[in-house]
């Protein structure tokens, strides 16, 4: 028995709390309601106690989708989301949340056990209080915590521990006076004026001011992904319709909480005017200046019609834009969109709307496969939770879906009735139908004759989710679609996943597909 040890027992009849418990408490303090992760020596105690102390514990089946969902819970309330984890394995599998986390600037904490900490290492907890502030204040992102194993079971005397107080929310700060009067100059002389709203901006809740902006000023808007539903996109202002021609002319473009990095071409010509001038308002100041040098920085606290001829194209199998208008028909206004893939989330973006900030969540700034399923968990326990009736509805691409495709278990066991759809072209981009693959695998061995970009053709992904209870649709023609997502929507209390079957070649246009293989990994 350690030193430490020993004399925590000696305090006699005085009452003993357990270091699991001080973590609970502290967390509780700190005002976390939610914790994701998967148990293990030496956490399994931490977990224990979190519940007790009316923390909620979602224990998932991969930490890589705990901590997504964690980091999606810090997103979408402000506080940070805590991810649990054991050492070694378990944290390697949470690094890919701590760098999407990272990467699109929401606030995580991850607690992972360790083995037996020396003296020197007692520091750890003590910097905790740190770690939730540093989670959301200025950029927010993801902090790990290290809890060595002998801590968990200390037992010290209850008045001997100190908890820090409730985090304060993070200050808010202002751009300078010059610089706002500097930017208002630039925007006023601006023949082409145009607004890129950045989950940043949705992040820190700005739709009011953005929409007075937009509305006094008469400025166009384009929003970036996750920055969709900051201001509604049927706003008569919103030019997403014609993306690459709102980028290409304006003259003066603000970003609000949006970076110039790949989604928005790194802010460079072809695709800008070479002297386009660059307004940033961002929290980060490291952010500024990224990529193009702006005219003016502000550090402190946005289709053409949719391819209506493809939507409406009768013959079978279907393409992206059909299942997208006809999901798009039966969407509730009030619901979370998830979505990832690459044509499907892409191709998906242009065709479904979004009306409320913060109602978006994709594969985000890291563009990473795998997220969807635990941000749809943590958007399905919040609204079950704030009791709003909304509904969570999960646009996969078939890939995408492999990637988590397990807590659908998840969804099962907690019951929450998000409506999952597998957009299904057997690959990853595309794919081949049965026939071409039976008679490909006439040549040779898969992992030879295959594509890469394949994947198993028809594969019943819908079975995924009968296997837990939950309800599943094969669905091959538009009416089918229809009538599976109408019950899927009139049953609020299940889940269900509908395997969409489209045509395995189904692309986008031509030239959008060029940019994609031009410009993705
Ligand atoms: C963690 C991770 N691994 C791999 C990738 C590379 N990648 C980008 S999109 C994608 C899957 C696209 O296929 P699917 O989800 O079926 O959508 P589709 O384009 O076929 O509609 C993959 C594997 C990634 N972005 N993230
Ligand atoms: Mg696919």
């Amino acid at each position: 028995m350690s030193e430490t040890n020993r004399a925590a027992c000696s305090d006699g009849d005085e009452e003993q709390v357990s270091g699991a418990e001080v973590i609970a408490q502290a967390l509780k303090t700190q005002d976390v309601e939610y914790m994701f992760g998967i148990v293990g020596i030496p956490v399994t105690e931490i977990a224990v106690a979190a519940q007790k102390m009316g923390i909620r514990y979602v224990g998932m089946r991969n930490e890589q989708a705990a901590c997504y969902a964690a980091s999606a819970i810090g997103y979408l309330t402000g506080r940070p989301g805590v991810c649990l984890v054991v050492s070694g394995p378990g944290l390697i599998h949470a690094l890919g949340g701590m760098a999407n986390a990272n990467m699109n600037c929401w606030p995580l904490i991850v607690i992972g056990g360790s083995s037996e900490r020396s003296q020197e290492t007692m520091g750890a907890f003590q910097e905790f209080p740190q770690a939730v502030r540093s989670s959301i204040y200025g950029r927010p992102g993801a902090c790990y915590v290290d809890i060595p194993a002998d801590f968990v079971n200390l037992q010290v005397n209850v008045n001997s521990v100190r908890y820090m107080e409730c985090c304060m929310p993070p200050p808010v700060s202002m751009a300078e006076t010059s610089a706002i009067c500097m930017a208002a100059t630039v925007i006023r002389n601006a023949k082409k004026p145009l607004l890129i709203i950045g989950k940043g901006a949705a992040y820190a809740r700005a739709e009011e001011g953005i929409r007075k902006l937009v509305e006094r000023c008469k400025l166009p808007f384009l929003p970036t992904p996750m920055g969709k539903g900051v201001i509604p996109d049927n706003h008569p202002n919103c030019v997403a319709a014609a993306r690459s021609r709102a980028l290409q002319f304006a003259d003066v473009i603000v970003l609000f909480g949006a970076r110039l990095n790949w989604i928005l071409h790194f802010g460079l010509p072809p695709r800008y005017q070479p002297d386009v001038k660059f307004i940033q308002v961002d929290i980060c100041a490291e952010e500024l200046g990224n990529n193009v040098k702006p005219a003016v920085t502000l550090l402190g606290d946005i289709n053409a019609v949719t391819k209506q001829e493809l939507a409406s194209q009768k013959s079978l199998p279907m393409n992206y834009y059909t299942v997208f208008y006809h999901v798009q028909e039966q969407l509730p206004r009030d619901c979370f969109v998830v979505s990832e893939g690459a044509n499907t989330m892409d191709i998906g973006r242009t065709v479904l709307q979004n009306y409320l900030p913060r109602h978006r969540l994709d594969a985000g700034t890291f563009g990473t496969m795998g997220v969807g399923l635990g941000f749809a968990i943590a958007a399905a326990l919040l609204a079950k939770a704030r009791n709003t009736g909304q509904r969570v509805i999960c646009v996969e691409g078939d890939s995408a879906f492999g990637f988590s495709g397990m807590e659908v278990e998840t969804i099962c066991r907690y019951n929450l009735p998000i409506i999952l759809l597998v957009v299904n072209n057997n690959g990853i981009y595309q794919g081949f139908d049965v026939d071409s693959w039976k008679e490909m695998l006439k040549f040779g061995d898969a992992t030879t004759v295959a594509p890469p970009v394949c994947l198993l053709p028809n594969s019943h992904y819908e079975q995924v989710m009968t296997a837990f209870g939950g309800k599943g649709y094969f669905v091959q023609t538009p009416e089918e679609l229809q009538k599976s997502l109408r019950e899927s929507l009139a049953d609020t209390t299940a889940p269900s996943l509908i395997n969409i079957m489209i045509e395995p070649q189904a692309t986008r246009k031509a030239q959008d597909f060029h940019w994609l293989t031009r410009s993705k990994v």
